[in-house]
């Protein structure tokens, strides 16, 4: 005699529902890519929240009009003053809707880790407190997942943004073009390299390359008009928290002794370290005369010889020196630069920086 099968639960387990969050800097084909996505979804069901940061939320009327509807956040950035509404809005597709997956767009200055911090933490973790007369902040953890975070990149723009040496316009960051394109490179998933229409083969050459050294983790796809397989882009389960939060990684990896300075790929990749504190004032008058055009990206510690652990971060033609800590004993203080570029005359940045030590 067999025993009788278990009755089903009453009411079935929750689904966690994956949420793809698109990324990527004004014009590079986010919206062009959702629409492509909902016309090629076939029979999954697909919420989208678009934000923008204007007043007027052009974005939102841009996207193609199927059977899903669209949640227009505007007048703020999902990544900062619209996260509370960002929760409340995702909450309320869940509670109203049967879905399979969240498309996202974020607006083009957007950051990547705080938007994937929302759904990896409490309202209480993520410090947010409910405005008068709202109601409680919902906590979707368990409910929702990141899927995957997805940069869309205007192949053709990019470098010319990247060079950009003004800061970008309304951003309360004071970043410049090439930290924010970084920033969205270095934390995606998902790379989409897209209006290959109109870009130059060596673009996309060096795209692929800045990519594979800078975000070795992320799967690179290369676009016209977003016209991917929905496959591709969706339920791809590439999110991972912990590996997405390690901004320096690839710092991390071409620190350590094995990788050769050689050019690994196309583009270079040379390190330079120095034990003796930098003069600020000749470093300061260095890289006021600027560093050498080949010069693509260079991130690392630099010793002042005051103790302060000092971040130099550069991309394009823009360079900050920011004091990001202290060293624990200051005479183990070092300096130590990773730059990335093409054709990089390693002899000659070694000069260069060593005219600046104290
Ligand atoms: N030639 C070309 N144009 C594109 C491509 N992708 C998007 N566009 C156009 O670029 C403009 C900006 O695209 P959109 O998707 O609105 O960018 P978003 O700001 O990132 O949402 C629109 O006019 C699109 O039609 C592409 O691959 N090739
Ligand atoms: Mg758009």
């Amino acid at each position: 005699m067999t025993s009788p099968a278990p009755s089903a639960p009453a009411t079935p387990p929750t689904r966690s529902v994956p949420i793809t969050v698109l990324c990527g800097f004004l014009g590079a084909g986010k919206t062009t890519l959702l629409n492509h996505l909902l016309t090629q979804a076939g029979g999954l069901k697909v919420a989208v929240i678009v934000n923008e940061f204007g007043a007027v939320n052009v974005d939102a009327s841009l996207v193609v009009r199927t059977d899903e509807q669209t949640i227009e956040l505007s007048n703020g950035c999902i990544c900062c003053t619209l996260r509370g509404d960002l929760l409340y809005a995702v909450d309320e597709l869940l509670r109203t809707r049967d879905l399979d997956a969240i498309l996202i767009e974020s607006t083009g200055i957007g950051e990547p880790l705080p938007i994937a911090q929302s759904f990896c933490l409490t309202p209480e973790e993520l410090e947010l407190a409910p405005e008068a007369g709202q109601p409680e902040l919902p906590n979707l953890l368990g409910r929702v997942h990141v899927d995957a975070m997805v940069t869309v990149v205007d192949s053709a723009q990019f470098f010319t943004l990247w060079n950009r040496t003004d800061e970008i316009p309304g951003d309360d960051f004071g970043r410049g073009f090439g930290e924010l394109l970084a920033e969205q490179i270095e934390f995606a998933d998902l790379v989409v390299l897209n209006k290959l229409d109109l870009a130059a083969a060596e673009d996309v050459q060096s795209l692929r390359e800045l990519v594979r050294i800078t975000n070795p983790r992320a799967r690179v796809l290369e676009a016209t008009r977003g016209r991917l397989e929905v496959a591709e882009v969706l339920n791809v389960g590439l999110f991972d928290m912990d590996a997405a939060s390690q901004l320096d990684a690839w710092v991390a990896e071409l620190e350590k002794e094995h990788t050769p300075e050689s050019e690994t790929y196309g583009l270079g990749t040379h390190i330079y370290r120095a034990a003796r504190p930098f003069d600020p004032e000749r470093l300061h008058a260095m890289l006021a005369g600027g560093l050498p055009h080949s010069v693509i990206r260079s991130k690392g510690w630099v010793n002042l010889g005051d103790g302060v652990a000092t971040l130099w971060n550069h991309t394009g033609r823009q360079l900050a020196l920011e004091q990001a800590g202290t060293w624990h004993r200051p005479e183990d203080a070092f300096s130590e630069v990773v730059f990335i570029g093409r054709d990089l005359d390693s002899p000659a940045l070694d000069r260069l920086l060593g005219g600046a030590l104290a």
